[in-house]
């Protein structure tokens, strides 16, 4: 296996059983526009600081694995414009090809654990998508395999909800609702699906990952936190968003890797931006909640 390369800080903290913070980069290359792409991705480096925590943000540059960029590093991959979109399939042809990458959920895990990371931020995973129920991410198996907490707002509305957290629980993965008793739907705080549990302390979904790691199983743990209250916005609103960009995803033949990415800058379109806004102050948010349990998971 060829080494990663970390930056100083997250090799130190990691030596040293200090909390660390893994963060997505599929968000940074295909997620986003520029420049909110960069902006965002330093917001949520300085939230994950902000709670006394390091943040790894993980990506490939040139085929190599990093897990913590300088600030040259995180310029260099927000203008990368030939970065692929690297799931755990893809990271060895990355690496072989020499590519830039932006890791998906399952990627980002894929190499936080190798890294030995225990917590992850990220705005939403994949999951099953509607209409083709044999696309579904590769994210959702990978979070039946790998053990480290996920704070995400759940899946992307653009997605089969339901159908996702059926996945889930076939696969065991605890789906936790912090602070809330309802999975988020992204954009908007409901989604009419219920979590598993609910907890109101941070402390308290520490204690149930060791819990759940000390039996042996080792799947991740899903927490789901809901959209700050001010950028969120109302389900059925986004459900006609969504509609509208998945028809026109269907009549243009947007199809695998590209559906995403298609329908997240359709809907920013649609609706003036303000999903763009959401998305981008969930992604904060996330990653202030997952510092401060990783802060809560180390002491
Ligand atoms: N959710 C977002 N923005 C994103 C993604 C999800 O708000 O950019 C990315 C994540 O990296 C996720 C990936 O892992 O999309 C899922 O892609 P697919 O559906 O092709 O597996
Ligand atoms: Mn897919």
């Amino acid at each position: 296996m060829k080494k990663f390369i970390f930056s100083n800080e997250v090799e130190q903290a990691l030596k040293d059983n200090k909390p660390v913070v893994a963060l997505e980069s599929t968000v940074i290359t295909h997620g986003l526009p520029r420049p909110e792409n960069l902006e965002t991705a330093r917001a949520m480096e300085k939230a994950v600081r902000d709670e006394s925590a390091i943040p790894a943000t993980i990506c490939l540059l040139k085929g190599e694995i990093h897990a913590g960029l300088n600030n040259d590093e995180l310029e260099t991959l927000a203008n990368s414009v030939k970065a692929i979109k690297v799931s755990r399939r893809d990271i060895a042809g990355a690496i072989l090809k020499r590519l830039d990458g932006g890791t998906t959920v399952s990627g980002t895990m894929t190499i936080a654990d190798m890294a030995g990371i225990k917590v992850f931020a990220t705005g939403g995973i994949g999951g099953v998508h509607r209409g083709n129920h044999m696309d579904i991410s590769a994210d959702l198996p990978t979070l039946s395999k790998i053990p480290i907490i996920v704070v995400c707002s759940g899946a992307k509305s653009i997605l089969d909800l339901s159908g996702t957290r059926e996945y889930l629980e076939t696969e065991g993965v605890p789906v936790i609702g912090y602070q809330t008793d309802e999975l988020p739907a992204f954009y908007s705080p409901t989604s009419g699906l219920k979590v598993d549990f609910r907890f109101d302390k941070l402390k308290e979904i520490a204690e149930f990952a060791k819990i759940h790691w000390g039996m042996g199983l080792s799947s991740a743990i899903l927490v789901t936190v809901p959209p700050p209250a001010d950028s969120s916005l109302p389900a059925d609103y986004m459900e006609e968003m969504i509609n509208l960009a998945i028809s026109e995803a269907g009549d243009r033949q947007i199809t695998g890797a590209a559906t995403t990415p298609f329908l997240l800058d359709r809907i920013s379109k649609q609706t003036d931006q303000r999903s763009l806004k959401s998305n981008m102050d969930l992604l904060v948010n996330n990653a202030h909640i997952a510092g401060q349990i990783a802060v809560e998971f180390y002491r």
